[in-house]
C-alpha cells in the first residue's frame, strides 16, 4: 500500500513550534519504519512548510496513497485534522483515514465520530503494522482483534479496542525512517542537518497539567547500546545535531554520566538538546559538566514559577532555591537555557506574574511562558472536568494562550496581563540585541525562536481584524 504519513495542516499556532528549537516529527519517522518495508511511505511536512489542506489534497493525488495518516500529539490540531480527513473521504472516497498520537489516544470517540477511520492508540509500532496489515488484506487479525485501536463499528459508532501492552524492550525497534524527513537545519554546525532521538518513554514525575506519565504509561528507558547505536547511524547520515525528544532528560543520572562517558569516550562530537528537570541540574552539578562535555548545548527547563504555592499545586516537586540554584549550574557550563513557565493557575496573582517575569528574565536565556492549560490526559484535566470548572471545551481554546478556568475572574484581564509581560519581554533591548545579531548558536536559537513569537503575533493580530492566513 502506499500511505501518506502527515502533520496536521497548517495553523496559526505551530509558527511557535520553532520557538523550541528544532524538532522534526520523529513519531512519524518511526511509524514509517515499522511499517515499510512492505508499504511504501512518504512523510509530508505541512507544519514545517505551512502547508494548508490543498497541498496535501495534491500530495495524496500526486503520491497514488490508499492511506493518509495524521500525528496529533497538540489538542488544537484536532478540529483542522478531523475536517481534513473528512474532505479526503469525499475527494479521494476510496482512502483510509488514520490519526495516532497523544490527543485521538485520550479521545478515540471524538475522533470516530467526526469522521476518522481508525485511531491508533498510545505508542504504535506494533498496533500501526497490524492496522496497515488488516487494510491491505495480509493480516490475520480483523479490525475487532487488533488491540489498541478505535474504528467505527457496523452501525456508525465508535469502538475501542482494549489497549495493547506496552512494549518492554526498544532494542528490536527499527532505525525510524530519518531519511522521510524534510531538512532540519543545525544551530550548532551551520550548514549541516539535525534531527531528533528518543531515548526514553515516560516521566517519572506527576506534574498535574502534564500528559505524558499518563501517555506513555510506566517510565522506560531504552538501553545504552541501543541509544549509542541510534546515535552512530545518525551520524553516519551525516547530522551534527540532535534532540532529545524524551520527556525528561536524566531522570535516570547514573545512565545519563555513563552515556555521556560512552559518548565522549567514542569521540562521537554530535552537539544534543532537551528537557531536563530543575532539581537534576541543581542537584548534579557533575552531571551538567559531563553532559556539556559530550555535546550538551541546550536545554529547556521547567521552571514553572517563581512562588513555592504555585509550585505545590501544580505537584512539581521542586522549589523557587532549586530553580536558581539549577540556573546558576547550567550557566556556569555555558548550556543555552529555554525557560518554559505557566502561568494561570487558579489562586495565581499579578505578583505571580511579575515574579516570573523578572526571574524567568534573569535565570534564561530564552523566556517563555505559557497560560495554564488542562490538557486533555493530564490530571488537571480530569480534576476540572469532574469539577465543572472548565468553561470551553472548543479544541482551539488549548492553544496554551488562553485562560480556561471558571474561578470568577475575567479571562480577557488575566490575557491582557498575560500578554503585556511577553511584550516586555520581547522589547527587552537584551533580547533585541541576541535576536538581531544570529552569530553564535545561543543567537540563533534566539532569533528563530523570536521570529516564531512575531509571526504567531502577527497571524493572530489578522485574525482579530477578520483576516485569516492560517
Ligand atoms: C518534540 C515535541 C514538540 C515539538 C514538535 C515536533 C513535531 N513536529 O512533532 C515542538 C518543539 C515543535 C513542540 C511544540 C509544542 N508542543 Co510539544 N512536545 C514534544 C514532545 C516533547 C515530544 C514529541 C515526540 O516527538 N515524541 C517522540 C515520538 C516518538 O513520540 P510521539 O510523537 O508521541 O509518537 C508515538 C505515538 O504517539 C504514536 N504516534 C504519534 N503520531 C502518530 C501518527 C500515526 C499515524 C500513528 C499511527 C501513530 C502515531 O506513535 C509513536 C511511536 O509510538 C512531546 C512530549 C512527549 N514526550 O511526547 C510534547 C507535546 C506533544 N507538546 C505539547 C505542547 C503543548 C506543545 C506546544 C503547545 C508548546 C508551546 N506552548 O509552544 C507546542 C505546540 C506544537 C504544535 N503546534 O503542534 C504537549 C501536547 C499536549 C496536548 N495534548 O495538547 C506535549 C504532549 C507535552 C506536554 N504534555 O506538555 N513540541
Ligand atoms: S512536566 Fe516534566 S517533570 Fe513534570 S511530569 Fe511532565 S515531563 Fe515529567
Amino acid at each position: 500500500m502506499r500511505v501518506i504519513l502527515s502533520t496536521a495542516p497548517a495553523r496559526y499556532w505551530q509558527t511557535t513550534n520553532f520557538m523550541l528549537t528544532n524538532f522534526p516529527p520523529l513519531g512519524l519517522a518511526i511509524c514509517a519504519a515499522a511499517i515499510s518495508p512492505p508499504h511504501q511511505v512518504k512523510i509530508v511536512e505541512n507544519a514545517k512548510y505551512r502547508f494548508r489542506s490543498h497541498d496535501l489534497f495534491r500530495q495524496v493525488r500526486d503520491f497514488g496513497a490508499d492511506v493518509v495518516a495524521f500525528t496529533n500529539n497538540f489538542y488544537p490540531d484536532s478540529l483542522i485534522i478531523q475536517q481534513t480527513c473528512r474532505e479526503l473521504k469525499e475527494a479521494f472516497p476510496k482512502l483510509v483515514t488514520v490519526v495516532g498520537g497523544q490527543a485521538p489516544s485520550f479521545l478515540p470517540e471524538e475522533y470516530i465520530e467526526e469522521g476518522v477511520d481508525f485511531v491508533v492508540l498510545y505508542e504504535a509500532e506494533e498496533t500501526f503494522a497490524e492496522l496497515m496489515a488488516h487494510l491491505d488484506g495480509t493480516g490475520d487479525k480483523d479490525a475487532s482483534q487488533i488491540l489498541g485501536i478505535a474504528w467505527r463499528g457496523p452501525d456508525g459508532e465508535a469502538i475501542v479496542n482494549p489497549r495493547r501492552p506496552l512494549l518492554q524492550d526498544f532494542d528490536h525497534l527499527k532505525m525510524p525512517r530519518r531519511d522521510l524527513l524534510p531538512h532540519y537545519p543545525s544551530f550548532t554546525n551551520p550548514g549541516y542537518p539535525s534531527t531528533a532521538i528518543e531515548t526514553v518513554r515516560g516521566c517519572p514525575y506527576h506534574c498535574k497539567f502534564c500528559t505524558r506519565p499518563t501517555f506513555w504509561g510506566k517510565h522506560r528507558d531504552y538501553t545504552r547500546e541501543r541509544i549509542l547505536e541510534e546515535l552512530a547511524v545518525i551520524k553516519r547520515q551525516g547530522f551534527k545535531e540532535v534532540m532529545f525528544t524524551d520527556d525528561m532528560m536524566a531522570t535516570d543520572h547514573a545512565g545519563m554520566y555513563a552515556l555521556c562517558e560512552e559518548m565522549i569516550r567514542r569521540n562521537l562530537q554530535i552537539n544534543f538538546g532537551g528537557a531536563l528537570r530543575a532539581d537534576t541540574a541543581a542537584k548534579h552539578p557533575e552531571l551538567v559538566k559531563i553532559m556539556r562535555r559530550a555535546g550538551l548545548f541546550f536545554v529547556n527547563v521547567g521552571f514553572e514559577s517563581y512562588s513555592r504555592k504555585a509550585l505545590k499545586d501544580m505537584n512539581k516537586a521542586s522549589t523557587i532555591d532549586i530553580n536558581r540554584k539549577a540556573a546558576e549550574n547550567l550557566r556556569r557550563e555555558g548550556v543555552l537555557i529555554l525557560g518554559s513557565h505557566v502561568y494561570g493557575a487558579p489562586g495565581q496573582t499579578d505578583e505571580d506574574l511579575n515574579l516570573i517575569t523578572r526571574d524567568g528574565m534573569e535565570h534564561c536565556d530564552f523566556f517563555r511562558m505559557n497560560m495554564y492549560t488542562p490538557q486533555v490526559g493530564s490530571a488537571l484535566f480530569y480534576e476540572m472536568t469532574r469539577d465543572g470548572r472548565m468553561p470551553s471545551r472548543n479544541p482551539e481554546m488549548f492553544n496554551q494562550f488562553e485562560y480556561l478556568f471558571d474561578d470568577g475572574k475575567d479571562p480577557q484581564d488575566m490575557k491582557w496581563g498575560f500578554v503585556k509581560k511577553q511584550l516586555q519581554y520581547y522589547l527587552d533591548p537584551g533580547t533585541l540585541k541576541h535576536a538581531y545579531r544570529n552569530k553564535t548558536a545561543k543567537e540563533r536559537v534566539i532569533r528563530r525562536a523570536y521570529v516564531s513569537a512575531a509571526m504567531f503575533t502577527g497571524y493572530r493580530s489578522l485574525r482579530k481584524v477578520g483576516i485569516e492566513i492560517m
